[in-house]
């Protein structure tokens, strides 16, 4: 069970990890396992696991599994921070940039940020994309259905299908 400190405020936060490279079930747990290691933010949330065609990028890559998750950041969050966090759950993975939006070991998008809205190439919130990507939509319908109800989930683009849990 997570407890989450009545005392201390907290935001919500959800970060979106996605992988169609290598061992992706385990990429995917590796980097859930660091989230949970974090001192700062508390893991309060993860979706099912969902098989998802690819978006862009290299016709030849593929399938990705995508999975959303949600934690309590205290307040006030720092959003360069969860940036920062993503960049070393990538790097844990051995994620090599080779071509936008190519095959990727993992890819650690912060995805929305309770009360945050931050419009910088480094770091724009809400993700730019997260609305029209049935693969964000999909796993944040289970953890967020302020954010993604099911009509919003229809209107995302993509073929998803949930196979499992982490
Ligand atoms: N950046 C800006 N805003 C953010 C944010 N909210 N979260 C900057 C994370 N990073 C953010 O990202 C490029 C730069 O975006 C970073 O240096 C960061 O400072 P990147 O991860 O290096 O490159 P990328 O992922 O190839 O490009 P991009 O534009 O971030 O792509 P997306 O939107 O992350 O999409 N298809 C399926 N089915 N599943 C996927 O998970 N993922 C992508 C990547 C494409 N297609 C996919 C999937
Ligand atoms: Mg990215």
């Amino acid at each position: 069970m997570t407890v989450v400190r009545p005392d201390r405020p907290t935001v919500r936060a959800f970060i979106g990890l996605g992988s169609n490279l290598g061992d992706r079930w385990a990429h995917l747990r590796r980097a859930v396992d660091q989230l949970r290691g974090d001192g700062s933010a508390t893991v309060t949330g993860i979706s099912p696991v969902y098989e998802t065609a690819p978006v862009g990028g290299p016709a030849d890559q593929g399938p990705y599994l995508n999975v959303v998750v949600e934690l309590a950041v205290p307040a006030p969050c720092d959003p360069y921070r969860l940036l920062a966090e993503c960049r070393r759950l990538e790097a844990a993975a051995g994620r090599v940039r080779v071509v936008r939006w190519g095959p990727r070991t993992l890819d650690a998008d912060v995805l929305w940020i309770d009360g945050v809205t931050l419009d910088d190439p480094e770091l724009t919130v809400p993700h730019p994309r997260m609305f029209e990507r049935r693969f964000v939509m999909a796993p944040l319908s289970a953890l967020a259905p302020d954010l993604a109800d099911p009509a919003a989930v229809g209107r995302a683009g993509g073929d998803v299908a949930e196979v499992g849990t982490l």
